[in-house]
C-alpha cells in the first residue's frame, strides 16, 4: 500500500509544481487538535510527513514533554524524535564489551521487551509526553529497535531477565536467526556479518553480535507490529526504522503492512536507517519504495562543504550549490536529513557540536536550503564515544537542563530557531539567485519569499546581491524578529533597494536570513 503511495506521490510531484503538491500535503496533514483521535477515514491511505523534527536524543520523557510545550511548539518545530522506548538491557558490571562507563548510550538499542520502561522514564510518562507534544503541535517519532535483541547482558530496566535467544514471554530461540546453512540461517563460521556487500548476510546475520530476529516468520512480525501499533495507539506519529538495511525490504514493508493509521489517519512516517555503501539492492536508494532513508550520505557532504579547511576534507561552501540528486544522494522528498546523529556525531562521518560555530552555521544553512525533512540533533555532551547521558548511578536519565552545561541544547540556539521560522515562511519556494565568491560565502533567494546568505570564513564580508525579495527593511532572522516596526535585540535592519539589491555585511562564521514575514 505504501509503495503505489509512493509511486503515486513521485508522479503527482512530476505532473505538479513542488509548491503545489506540498500545499495539498501540509492541507491533508494538519494536527486537528483532537489528540483523542476518531474513527480513522478509510479513503485516506497517505502517509504522514514531517516538518522540521528536532532529535532531542536521550532527553527523558518528562523533559521532552516540557520542551514540545515551551518551545518547540511555539518556534515552529512541527516533530519531535525520541529514543527507543522499549526496555532495554541494564549493564551491570563494566568489563563486558568494550564499554568505559556502567551506562552507555547505547544499552537502549539491545531490546528486552516492548514494554515502556526505560532510562528514559515508564509508561505513563511517555504517555503524558506524546499528549503534551501533540497538544503543543508537535508531532512524535519513535527509534525503533525491530532487527534485533541483545548481544551481552542479561537483566534490563524493567527488571527481567534474559539469556541471548531467550526472552521470556516475547521470543525463544525458535524466533531468531542462527548459524547456520539453512535459507533462514546465517552462513559465517562467526553467525556475524563478515560482508556487508552480500545481502543474505547483511539481512540474516549478527550485526554488532545482536541477536538477529528471524522477522520474515509472521509471528515475529506480528510481535513487532503490536509493539509499534501500541505506540500509534498513544499518539505516536512514525518511526525510525533503527538497522532498517539489516532488516530488508520484504521484512520492512510486510511489517508496516500491519500498522495502523496514527491519530492523524495517516499511515506513519517511516524513516529507514541504511548506511550507504553497499550496492545495488543495499543501498539507501534501493530502500526508498519501502519509506524515506536517512540522509547518511549528506552528512559527509555538508562535513566536507564546512570543514574545507582540514587538509583532508575537500570543498567549499561554494559546493553546495548542487547538493541533494544532483550531488549523489537520495531524493529530497525521500530523505530524512540532518547535520549528524548520535553515530555520525562520534564516528567522524559529520560535523559535530564540538565544531561551534561551524556546526550551528551548516544547521542553519540545512533549514535554509531545504533538502530533505531536515533534523536538528540535540544529545548530551560527551569525552568518550561510549559515556552515558546525565544519569544517576542506576542509569536512569537526568532531565535535561540547558543551563548546567551536560546537554548541547542546539535547537535552542537563536540562530537555528530563527532558521525554523525562516524554513516555514518560506515553504517550498524554489531557490533563485544563487551567488557564490566561488569559495565560502554563499547567498540564495526562495521564491520572493526568503533570502539567505552563509559565510563560512574567519572575516566579515559585505556582498552586493539579488535577494529576490520587494523593497523594504527586513530584520535578519538569525539575530532578531520584526516587532513594533523595529529588529527585536537592537538589530540593525537590512535595506533592500527598489530591484531587489541589498548590500550586506556577513559576519565570520555567520549567517543572514531574511523572509517576508520579518519585514519592517
Ligand atoms: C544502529 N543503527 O543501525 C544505531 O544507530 C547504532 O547506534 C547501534 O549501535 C546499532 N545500530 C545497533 O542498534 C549502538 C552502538 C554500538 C553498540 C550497539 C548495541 O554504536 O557500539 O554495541 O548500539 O548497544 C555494543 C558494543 C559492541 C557489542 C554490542 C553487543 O559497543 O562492542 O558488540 O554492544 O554486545
Ligand atoms: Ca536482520
Amino acid at each position: 500500500m505504501y509503495t503505489s503511495l509512493a509511486r503515486r506521490l513521485h508522479r503527482g510531484a512530476a505532473r505538479h509544481t513542488a509548491l503545489a503538491a506540498a500545499t495539498v500535503l501540509a492541507a491533508g496533514f494538519a494536527i486537528t487538535g483532537s489528540a483523542s483521535g476518531g474513527t480513522p477515514r478509510e479513503h485516506s491511505a497517505r502517509t504522514d510527513v514531517p516538518g522540521v523534527t528536532v532529535n532531542l536524543f536521550e532527553w527523558n520523557w518528562n523533559s521532552v514533554g516540557a520542551e514540545c510545550t515551551n518551545v518547540l511548539g511555539p518556534a515552529g518545530f512541527k516533530g519531535v524524535q525520541v529514543a527507543p522506548p522499549q526496555d532495554s538491557l541494564k549493564r551491570t558490571s563494566l568489563g563486558d564489551g568494550s564499554a568505559t562507563v556502567l551506562h552507555p548510550w547505547w544499552e537502549v538499542y539491545q531490546p528486552v521487551d516492548y514494554a515502556l520502561t526505560s532510562r528514559m522514564g515508564s509508561e505513563a510518562q511517555f504517555k503524558a509526553m506524546v499528549s503534551a507534544c501533540r497538544a503543543a503541535g508537535v508531532r512524535v517519532y519513535v527509534d525503533a529497535v525491530i532487527n534485533h535483541m541483545t548481544g551481552q547482558g542479561s537483566t534490563s530496566y524493567g527488571g527481567r531477565t534474559y539469556t541471548h535467544f531467550s526472552y521470556p514471554g516475547v521470543y525463544d530461540a525458535s524466533n531468531f536467526h542462527h548459524q547456520g546453512t539453512g535459507p533462514d540461517q546465517c552462513p559465517t563460521a562467526t553467525g556475524g556479518i563478515d560482508d556487508f556487500n552480500n545481502k543474505h548476510q547483511v539481512f540474516k546475520c549478527e550485526l554488532l553480535g545482536l541477536a538477529d530476529l528471524d522477522t520474515s516468520s509472521p509471528q515475529v512480525q506480528n510481535t513487532l507490529a503490536d509493539y509499534l501499533n501500541t505506540l500509534i495507539g498513544y499518539g505516536v506519529s512514525g518511526f525510525r526504522v533503527d538497522a532498517a538495511k539489516h532488516v530488508g525490504q520484504s521484512d520492512l514493508d510486510a511489517i508496516y503492512a500491519l500498522l495502523h493509521r496514527t491519530k492523524d489517519h495517516v499511515k506513519p512516517y517511516w524513516a529507514l536507517e541504511v548506511f550507504g555503501g553497499a550496492p545495488g539492492i543495499l543501498s539507501p536508494q534501493a530502500f526508498t519504495t519501502s519509506g524515506n532513508v536517512l540522509g547518511l550520505d549528506d552528512v559527509k557532504q555538508i562535513r566536507d562543504a564546512f570543514k574545507s579547511y582540514q587538509k583532508d576534507h575537500v570543498g567549499s561552501l561554494a559546493t553546495l550549490e548542487v547538493f541533494g540528486a544532483g550531488s549523489g544522494l537520495t531524493p529530497s522528498a525521500k530523505t530524512l536529513s540532518f547535520v549528524t546523529n548520535h553515530d555520525t556525531e562520534r564516528n567522524g562521518d559529520a560535523l559535530n557540536y564540538k565544531d561551534g560555530a561551524r556546526y550551528l552555521l551548516a544547521n542553519e544553512w540545512l533549514l535554509a536550503d531545504g533538502y530533505g525533512h531536515p533534523q536538528v540533533f540535540s544529545g548530551f555532551n560527551w569525552n568518550t564515544a561510549d559515556d552515558s547521558p546525565p544519569s544517576d548511578a542506576n542509569g536512569i536519565i537526568a532531565d535535561a537542563d540547558c543551563s548546567n552545561g551536560q546537554w548541547t541544547c542546539t535547537h535552542r540556539n537563536p540562530g537555528i530557531l530563527g532558521m525554523v521560522g525562516w524554513h516555514n515562511d518560506v515553504g517550498t519556494a524554489a531557490r533563485s539567485n544563487f551567488w557564490t565568491d566561488g569559495d565560502n560565502v554563499i547567498a540564495f533567494s526562495k521564491g520572493h519569499r526568503g533570502w539567505a546568505a552563509f559565510n563560512n570564513g574567519a572575516a566579515a564580508q559585505t556582498v552586493t546581491v539579488q535577494t529576490g525579495l520587494a523593497q523594504g527593511s527586513y530584520c535578519d532572522v538569525t539575530i532578531s524578529k520584526a516587532a513594533g516596526g523595529q529588529c527585536t535585540n537592537g538589530a540593525t535592519p537590512v535595506h533592500v533597494n527598489a530591484d531587489g539589491t541589498a548590500t550586506v555585511l556577513v559576519g565570520a562564521f555567520s549567517a543572514v536570513a531574511l523572509d517576508r514575514q520579518n519585514k519592517l
